[in-house]
């Protein structure tokens, strides 16, 4: 396989040991890193899925390793009488009899990759080899990221008469966002009372290999451009979705309209310490970080998908802080005055940071979000509605549209009314009224989470009472959940036939849907995991659902046409 490297950061490496046994990964990695001094050209190809980011292999990469400094709990030698493809590997014994303890890192200096680098999938692997004489009970491989946090684990290796005296590749998937933290090997003994030893050989690190046995096919078409002429088709992605190449692919190819999933909710884009530093001098200052929501951004940017943006004004997501004097979370809340103006200045913040660095990129945003209840407003466990009253949604609107860029469409969002039509009653007649007589509102969003077994014609219906109101709409945050792969055929119908609806409503004009949007891609990265409500595999093929979306064209185009 070859080998190319990533570009590496290579900082003044003071050597500090923190390592609690001998530090064989980290001096494997820093070594690694101070060979490969020139950070990476402008001309080199980038890394693609499945190339070997690192690896040390023979006798001569150990060699660079100061595996010879032993200290008290564990020695390595390099050995060249023994390894995996070749002859040579690492021979480990260890001194330090506990019960269950790890070689490796606490803590790497130097992080190989960064979350810059990181993607979603990357694997690292090492292979293990335990001698009949040793007394090792088990080995498992583990990395952590920087917060030394949840560590991600290969499966549980454990010695007996099929492991032993064989090299056994451990494999463990490095799939967050978060800087490199730590590698290690994890070992029990079966018996403190005397020593133990074993050999290690071919550590790796591969760009997503391992999770890129895919079914995705491209087969020439595309979701989007099939329905270009009629509405939008989106999906929803986060951070962790954006990092897969294969997501990446199909969001290039099947979507364009993106909605960030989690990153551009308040909580995450809501800057504590700065909105304290600013109110020591003005209460209602705020300050946003971009940062959560950037890269996605800057996809969509780069492969012409437009962004819906999500979300202003929602009782859930927004930290309480936000509504305190001083911004700290033991204050009383401040005034409604001061709420609106920090109201006003969050949305018109967030709006001048969005359209200065993407301009024309964001074409919708949901203003407010779920604020309807029980027929009536949501009016428990609401920050918005306890500090500013009930007509903080309006508010949220005034400011939008005082502050939003020319076309830029205005959203109300919810699903209250994705199984119950009354709570879009109260909607239309009660709560958007005013916003609606003042032409602050585009479009209200029907979140679309639904069950196989549930009421679809309520969506249809919802999206003609919009339209009788003069607003456009678009289906949100479309999923449908199903039992198992068995109810494939039914997902796929009762797709085909929302879709066909809605290109009628449409067409006949009896509604306005200007886009339909999926809250994900794939099955494994949806928030509803394994309940299948999406249209692409865990392992990204395309689904009868899928097929069922596309082939909804059919009703209003001949059939030849989109075989073409
Ligand atoms: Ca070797």
């Amino acid at each position: 396989m070859k080998t190319k490297y990533k570009g590496i950061i290579v900082m003044n490496y003071k050597k500090r040991l923190l390592c609690t046994v001998i530090p064989f990964l980290t001096a494997s990695f820093l070594v690694g890193c101070n060979k490969n001094k020139q950070p990476e050209s402008s001309e080199q190809k980038p890394l693609e899925i499945g190339d070997t980011v690192k690896e040390w292999k023979s006798s001569k990469d150990y060699e660079e390793a100061p595996l010879g400094t032993a200290n008290e709990n564990s020695r390595g030698e390099i050995v060249k009488d023994l390894g995996h493809e070749d002859k040579s590997s690492i021979k480990y014994e260890v001194i330090y009899k506990a019960k269950e303890t790890y070689l490796g890192s606490d803590l790497l200096e130097t992080p190989y990759f960064t979350e810059d680098d990181a993607k979603n999938g990357d694997i690292i692997s090492l292979y293990a080899y335990v001698p009949s004489d040793s007394n090792i009970a088990s080995l498992q491989l583990e990395v952590l990221p920087i917060s030394m946090d949840k560590g991600m684990k290969s499966d549980l290796l454990t010695i007996d008469e099929n492991t032993v005296n064989t090299w056994i590749r451990l494999v463990v998937s490095f799939d967050t966002l978060e800087t490199l933290g730590a590698i290690r090997l994890n070992y029990t003994l079966a018996d403190t009372s005397y020593s133990a030893s074993f050999y290690v050989d071919d550590i790796n690190i591969t760009l997503g290999a391992e999770t890129v046995k895919t079914d995705y096919e491209y087969k020439d078409e595309s979701l989007y451009q099939t329905y270009e002429e009629f509405f939008k088709v989106g999906c929803c992605m986060s951070s962790q979705m954006l990092q897969n190449t294969e997501l990446r692919k199909i969001a290039r190819n099947d979507f364009n309209s993106v909605t960030a999933e989690n990153e551009g909710k308040p909580e995450r884009i809501l800057d504590q310490k700065t909105c304290q530093q600013l109110a020591k001098s003005d209460e209602s200052a705020v300050a946003i970080t971009s940062a959560p929501f950037e890269k996605i951004y800057d996809f969509c940017e780069a492969n012409h998908i437009k962004v819906r943006h999500h979300t202003f004004v929602w009782y859930s997501q927004v930290p309480e802080w936000f509504f305190k004097k001083g911004y700290n979370n033991s204050s009383s809340n401040v005034s409604k005055d001061v709420m609106l103006k920090r109201m006003e200045n969050f949305i018109k913040i967030t709006l001048e940071t969005i359209n200065n660095r993407w301009p024309g990129l964001v074409y919708a945003i949901d203003v407010a979000n779920e604020a309807v209840e029980n027929h009536t407003i949501r009016n428990n466990n609401n920050m918005w509605y306890t500090v500013i009253g009930k007509d903080f949604v309006y508010y949220a609107f005034k400011y939008a549209r005082q502050y939003a860029a020319e076309g830029q469409k205005l959203y109300y969002n919810d699903w209250s009314y994705d199984n119950d039509a009354q709570n879009l009653t109260y909607a239309l007649n009660t709560l958007l009224t005013p916003i609606i007589n003042e032409g602050l509102i585009d479009g209200v969003g029907i979140q679309g989470h639904k069950g196989i077994n549930e009421n679809m014609e309520i969506i249809l219906n919802d999206a003609k009472q919009i339209f009788k109101k003069g607003l456009e709409c678009q289906i949100t945050e479309f999923d449908l959940t199903i039992s198992g792969t068995s109810e494939y055929t039914k997902q796929k119908t009762a797709i085909k036939n929302l879709i066909t609806k809605i290109l009628k409503g449409n067409i006949e004009g009896t509604m306005n849907v200007d886009a339909f949007v999926m809250w994900g891609i794939d099955d494994a990265h949806s928030w509803r995991r394994n309940q299948h409500a999406l249209l692409f595999t865990d392992k990204f093929g395309k689904k009868p659902a899928y097929y069922g979306f596309l082939e909804a064209i059919q009703s209003v185009r001949p059939v030849e046409e989109v075989t073409e």
